[in-house]
């Protein structure tokens, strides 16, 4: 049987997810697009879906025949239509971040244990990333127990929309997910420092950041966010333990000797860093939409990855004072 899926939200990745459905994945087709841009949804239509039928309403497209429903509109709109797929019985892929607020995401675990099986998967794609993958079996197999983190994450630019609180809800998100996973931990404190402002920031945005994360177990995780570092689109990250040290490896590229100066190019654009794991993903979500569930990331990683990321933004409000992160106990339905 196909898969029918219904994108909401067809601008940069809703556009890629829909392209990997229809042309690199088996057991699915997107067969119903929504935008509040209608033409978003045109291009989108005309480029990978020519089949599918544009709806002006999202919730018209979720209580249409499609089997499943990706959310990929800007973070704010998420939490309201991953609440509708859950009503409707409809496994949901959801972009990170599941919600906005800690408040947000609380609200959509608690509809999908009334619903009492997992329908939500969360896009944080890092997890199915080869070289996060190694680094977690290194952490098990070379360093010994983790003491410290140092990471980074560059993006080249954003635009004039992006504000200071998105370095965290839109960009940090992945570290605060991926760590967390990578070490089997929680975090109990944030702090933010800011350096001296790069020019190549506009007024609403304080880049770049540096953002200190501890957990239970007493690991200590820098992390540099900087989304105007101009030279490429650049994630670093090394732990550092009691035996020894492992690192996130290059993505693969070339290596060039040439006028004196040995070369590797370095990737500018996120859909290229990661486009192994955006692939993977998504055949784990729809392996498990075939089964009427969700698989990955569950809803409860993006609650914790709310709650965490709210107190980075109180964190960064308080200017370098650390900010308490209380966590509740994980509901069963998560184990
Ligand atoms: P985008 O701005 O390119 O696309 C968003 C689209 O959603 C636009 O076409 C917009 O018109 C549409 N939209 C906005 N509100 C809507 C609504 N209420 N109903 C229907 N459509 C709506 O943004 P982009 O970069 O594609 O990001 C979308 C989401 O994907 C964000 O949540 C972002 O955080 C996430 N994302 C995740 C990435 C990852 O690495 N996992 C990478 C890039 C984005
Ligand atoms: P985008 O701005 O390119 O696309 C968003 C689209 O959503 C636009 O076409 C917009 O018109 C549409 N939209 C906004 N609100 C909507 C609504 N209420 N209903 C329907 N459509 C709506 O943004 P993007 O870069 O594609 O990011 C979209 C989401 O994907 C964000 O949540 C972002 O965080 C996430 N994202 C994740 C990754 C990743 O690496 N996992 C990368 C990029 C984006
Ligand atoms: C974007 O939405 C993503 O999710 C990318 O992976 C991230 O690097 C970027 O900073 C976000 O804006």
């Amino acid at each position: 049987m196909t898969l029918k899926i219904g994108v909401i939200g067809t601008g940069a990745i809703g556009q890629d997810h829909t392209r990997r459905i229809n042309q690199v994945l088996a057991g699915a087709k997107v067969t119903a697009l929504n935008d509040v841009n209608r033409a978003n949804a045109e291009s989108c239509q005309r480029d990978y879906a020519p089949d599918a039928q544009i709806f002006d309403d999202a919730h018209a497209l979720i209580a249409s025949d499609v089997d499943a429903v990706l959310v990929c509109s800007w973070g704010q709109t998420h939490e309201e239509y991953v609440l509708a797929a859950i009503a409707a019985g409809k496994p949901c892929f959801c972009e990170k971040p599941l919600a906005t607020t800690a408040e947000g995401a609380r609200r959509i675990i608690a509809a999908e244990q009334a619903v009492g099986k997992r329908l939500v998967q969360v896009g944080f794609m890092r997890r199915y990333d080869p070289g996060y993958v190694a680094l977690k079996k290194a952490v098990k197999d070379v360093t010994g127990a983790p003491l410290m983190i140092h990471a980074a994450h560059r993006n080249p630019r954003v635009g004039e929309n992006y504000v200071t609180p998105m370095a965290i809800h839109d960009t940090l998100i992945h570290e605060i997910d991926v760590l967390r996973w990578l070490l089997d931990d929680d975090y109990v404190s944030a702090q933010v420092f800011f350096p001296r402002k790069s020019p190549r920031a506009h007024e609403k945005l304080r880049d770049p950041q540096i953002v200190v994360l501890e957990t239970a177990k007493g690991v200590v995780i820098d992390v540099e966010v900087f989304v105007n570092c101009h030279y490429g689109y650049d994630i670093q990250c090394e732990i550092v333990g009691e035996d020894g040290i492992a690192k996130l490896p290059e993505p693969m590229a070339i290596q060039t000797r040439s006028g004196a100066v040995l070369g590797q190019q370095i990737l500018t654009d996120w859909k290229d860093r990661f486009i192994d794991s955006y692939d993977y993903e998504l055949a784990d979500f729809l392996k498990a939409a075939a089964r009427g569930t969700a698989a990955g990331p569950t809803a409860w990683d993006g609650y914790v990855a709310a709650v965490t990321a709210d107190a980075c933004v109180a964190a960064q409000e308080s200017e370098g004072t650390p900010v308490k992160i209380d966590l509740p106990a994980r509901p069963a339905l998560y184990d």
